[in-house]
């Protein structure tokens, strides 16, 4: 078992029968929604909300009963990938361009539980490009305000030749800020900027990180 594995396959002991469980995006996530599939398939009752309609297939294709958002009240338990985790918990997530339904289904959870592979440790977030969620409309100025506010390399995101679209019908802009030392602060600039819908900082949002250690074994923080 790898360190991915090992990670999305501890975080869910925290499931228990008849909880809401919120599914992440990514590789390591995908590890957490294939063992709880195997324990669905041994009879656990939960009910499951995608983060993305990546994982909304994979939980298909699993029997995972997955409910649409005005069928869930409320959360209990979210397991989610990231890119970086710093010491503070603070992450940057949206590699996987799945940022916003993964900060509004982690908004909503009682728990946010991060899988990670130990190199997304880090002590300084920013080495990894923050992802900017923004609206199709005018992104040409979204991006020109972005420049002039941080002076710092950044372009749209592509995929297979043409611009990326989210599972929203957004675009994303990937921002090489180096590094952040004050997240919450720029979390808080960027939603301030018009033509902006969200970004990947999550600051104060986990409480629990399990790191996949390369050995198989896992660090709970
Ligand atoms: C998703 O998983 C994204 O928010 C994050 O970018 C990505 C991490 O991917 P992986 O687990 O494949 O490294 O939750």
């Amino acid at each position: 078992m790898n360190g991915k594995q090992a990670a999305g396959y501890r975080a869910v002991e925290w499931v228990q029968p008849g909880m809401t469980v919120g599914l992440g995006t990514g590789s390591t996530a995908y590890w957490a929604i294939q063992r709880i599939g195997e324990r669905v398939k041994e009879g656990l009752e939960i009910k499951a909300i995608a983060t993305s309609k990546a994982s909304e297939k994979l939980a298909k294709e699993l029997n995972i009963p997955l409910f649409e958002a005005a069928d869930i009240p409320h959360i209990d338990l979210t397991i989610d990938g990231a890119d970086e985790v710093n010491p503070q918990m603070a992450l940057i997530k949206g590699g996987g361009g799945a940022l916003l339904r993964e900060k509004m289904v982690a908004l909503k959870s009682d728990k946010l539980i991060v899988v990670a592979d130990a190199s997304k440790d880090v002590e300084v977030l920013g080495n990894f490009k923050l992802p900017i969620e923004v609206v199709p409309f005018a992104c040409e100025w979204t991006f020109e305000n972005l420049r002039k506010q941080y002076d710092v390399p950044m372009e749209f995101r592509y995929r297979d030749g043409s611009i990326y679209v989210t599972d929203n019908g957004n675009y994303i802009v990937d921002a090489s800020f180096g590094r952040i030392e004050d997240p919450e602060k720029l979390a808080v600039q960027l939603k301030s900027m018009t033509g902006i819908v969200d970004h990947g900082l999550f600051v104060g949002i986990a409480e629990t990180v399990v790191l996949g250690n390369e050995d198989g074994t896992v660090t709970v923080r």
